[in-house]
């Protein structure tokens, strides 16, 4: 039986998204949306019941009871699905940060054509957490011998992750009591696949627990190493205004679209793209410049740093083809959908890829290396200008949002106090007294399986009204951008009185864009320095915070959620759950789907579910937010308790006559 197509509307919430669905389908051009529609995902194996790690299988368990040719019991092979899953999402993420310390190594030694040490103050704060001498040192010897700490984590064999020492102590002390130091983020993830072929580890508990020491590895390390060395290198992020959508694309510009995760070629293209001979080069080619813009992580590097335009996030990519505007698609690591090569075909576009690691058949190959990086960046404006003659028909949906992203954890810490007071007093004490009721970080994907963007913005907009302060990375973040969220004045009319008056006398978004996936590492930092300033407990499990993930789809995502948890914090999934098992097995025996509930939070304080539903996923973060204040004796959470002071208050005063306003104010009885 052919399965129902969805409409555009029934697709995207995104008026530029439906916009494109309407012209794919008018020009009979398949997409990942209409893919989704026409192919029904397995329910054995997106339930976990499918094992095939050895040639005797695949063994798919429908029956409870049934176990693999092997015997592996249905809990076995779900727990080795799902650490997998995470290997591979910690691999990906660590490997970035791998190729960021072998960056920043090749800049020391002036190996890297085009890079400069942008950010000195963080290279120096970060080297003297390890213990690297910086009085009297110039930027590259300090700069040489953190990349040599840092490389050195990866195949590190005995011992700790150096890293892991900006956890709260507590955090620390947790991880040693419960064994799941990691040693080496290489190590962690090599011994997940060794556990995991044939005949290894079949505890399923047992196997998971490597499963949040791996992912401790990402998140304290890989990832952390990524941010650090990606903020040295390019500059620690600042609020900048940035734009975002398919509508930032222009007609009469070569459209440049650099999508995937690493920062390193896509700030070289940045700045290629501002050189004089490139600018006259797209002149001679009558086009008015070089128009670049992002989708992705990579989208999300380049806005929160130089304000580059995020043309969208990941179920936009196809997209962005089909204004058939767009004269080069860059794409690095990460994210890519194989369909775009087969996508461009129909347009001029040619999709560019450059990573060693990524090759994509009847794609151009231009290698990257960051030793000749701006001369590769430079080739690849040539060949995308080249191509703006061959440009035929286009549809730009005429719609863009502003936003302003760029608050790292440093930048925050600022903001709540400027140069001589900067700390998080400020965002403690709104928590302590009940004006923000708690935090939430909306993070991850986009998932052709749910309504695009809508899991995102719905769960957004409802705990915002709530008084929860959110901050957002990866696509999540650009689905909120999209909706005008991360503009300090255009969300405010939405977001609880309490909230609303935090964010308008630090002068900020209610929603934080604090950039890509691998800078959920930003919220571990912020997440310790609350807990470092006191008042919110002494362990990141105590804080009335909740990470979720409402249309996650990648392995990263599970890493993600992972050492999120195993720092201490509620994680809630959307979608469906890869470890759901059979539907008719009694909820108790579902030993996986409890154990990393319950299981793991009388380990580590903090939990991993899936819930399909959003209000659930909202009641379920609200109640762990006010059981958490609860835990804290902070006072309840009151709706309308504050919103009479600041910039509400003076507005409405400005309407009153003076007498009555200084009274109101200062209470001088009128004359
Ligand atoms: Ni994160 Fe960023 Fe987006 Fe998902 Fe992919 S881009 S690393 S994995 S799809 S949020």
């Amino acid at each position: 039986m052919a399965r129902k197509r969805k409409t555009p509307e029934q697709h995207s919430i995104d008026p530029a998204a439906q916009q494109m669905l309407i012209r794919a389908d008018e020009l009979g051009i398949g997409t990942a949306f209409t893919r989704a529609d026409a192919m029904a995902p397995c329910n054995i194996g997106s339930a976990g019941m499918c094992c095939k790690i050895c040639g005797m299988g695949p063994c798919r368990l429908t029956k409870d009871g049934q176990t693999g040719i092997c015997g592996a019991t249905i809990d076995t092979i779900q727990a080795r699905n799902l650490i997998r899953a995470i290997s591979a999402g910690a691999a990906a993420h660590s490997d970035h940060g791998r190729d960021m310390a072998f960056t920043l190594k090749a800049v020391a030694n002036d190996e890297a054509e085009g890079y400069i040490i942008r950010d000195v103050a963080k290279l120096r704060t970060i080297a003297k957490l390890y213990d690297i001498p910086i009085e009297g040192r110039a930027p590259k010897e300090i700069a040489n011998d953190l990349a040599d700490l840092y490389i050195a984590q990866f195949g590190q064999q005995k011992g700790e992750i150096a890293l892991l020492k900006r956890a709260p102590a507590k955090r620390q002390k947790v991880w040693k009591d419960t064994g799941v130091v990691p040693r080496g983020v290489d190590r962690e993830v090599v011994e997940a696949l060794h556990r995991t072929h044939i005949g290894d580890d079949q505890d399923p508990e047992h196997i998971l627990q490597h499963a949040v020491r791996l992912a401790i590895g990402d998140g304290w390390g890989g990832s952390l190493i990524a941010t650090d060395i990606s903020d040295i290198l390019f500059g620690t992020p600042a609020p900048v205004l940035g734009q975002a959508n398919l509508g930032v694309l222009k007609e009469n510009m070569v459209n440049v679209v650099v999508h995937g995760h690493e920062p390193t070629l896509s700030e070289m293209i940045v700045a290629a793209s501002q050189t004089p001979e490139i600018i006259a080069y797209a002149k001679e080619a009558g086009a008015d410049g070089v128009n670049l813009s992002g989708i992705c992580c990579t989208a999300n590097e380049i806005l929160m740093r130089q304000g580059i335009p995020a043309a969208g996030n990941f179920l936009q990519q196809e997209l962005a083809i089909l204004t058939g505007s767009v004269e080069a698609m860059v794409v690095d690591v990460q994210c890519i959908m194989q369909a775009l090569v087969g996508l461009a075909e129909n347009f001029h576009t040619k999709i560019i890829t450059t990573s060693p690691k990524v090759k994509i058949k009847g794609a151009t190959h231009i290698q990257f290396d960051e030793h000749h990086a701006l001369t590769i960046a430079k080739n690849i404006l040539r060949e995308a200008i080249d191509n703006y003659k061959n440009r035929g028909e286009t549809q730009i949906p005429d719609v863009r949002e502003d936003l302003i992203p760029g608050f790292s954890h440093e930048y925050i810490n600022y903001m709540l106090g400027g140069s001589y007071r900067s700390s998080f007093r400020p965002l403690n004490d709104a928590i302590m007294s009940g004006r923000i009721r708690g935090v939430a970080a909306i993070v991850g994907c986009n998932n052709p399986r749910s309504q695009h963007d809508y899991l995102h913005t719905h769960v957004t907009k409802e705990l915002l009204k709530q008084d929860v302060l959110i901050v957002e990375t990866g696509c999540g973040a650009i689905a909120s951008a999209k909706l005008g969220l991360l503009l300090g004045e255009a969300g405010l009319d939405q977001v609880g009185p309490g909230l609303r008056e935090v964010c308008e006398t630090v002068g900020i978004p209610p929603v934080l864009h604090m950039g890509s996936c691998v800078d959920n590492s930003r919220i571990l930092t912020v997440l310790t320095q609350v807990v470092e300033e006191g008042g919110l407990g002494d362990d990141i499990d105590q804080v009335p915070a909740v990470g979720l993930a409402p249309e996650w789809m990648s392995e990263k995502a599970l890493s993600i959620g992972t050492y999120c948890m195993a720092s201490g914090a509620y994680v809630i999934f959307g979608g469906s759950s890869p470890v759901s098992g059979m539907p008719d097995r009694m909820e108790d025996s579902d030993i996986v789907a409890n154990y990393i509930s319950k299981g793991w939070e009388e380990l580590y304080g903090g939990k991993m579910e899936f819930i399909l539903d959003p209000d659930e996923m909202i009641q379920a973060t609200l109640d762990h937010i006010d059981k958490k204040r609860a835990a804290l004796g902070l006072p309840e959470y009151v709706p309308d308790k504050y919103g009479r002071s600041g910039d509400a208050r003076m507005l409405e005063m400005e309407e009153l006559p003076w007498a009555e306003r200084r009274e109101a104010l200062y209470g001088v009885a009128a004359d």
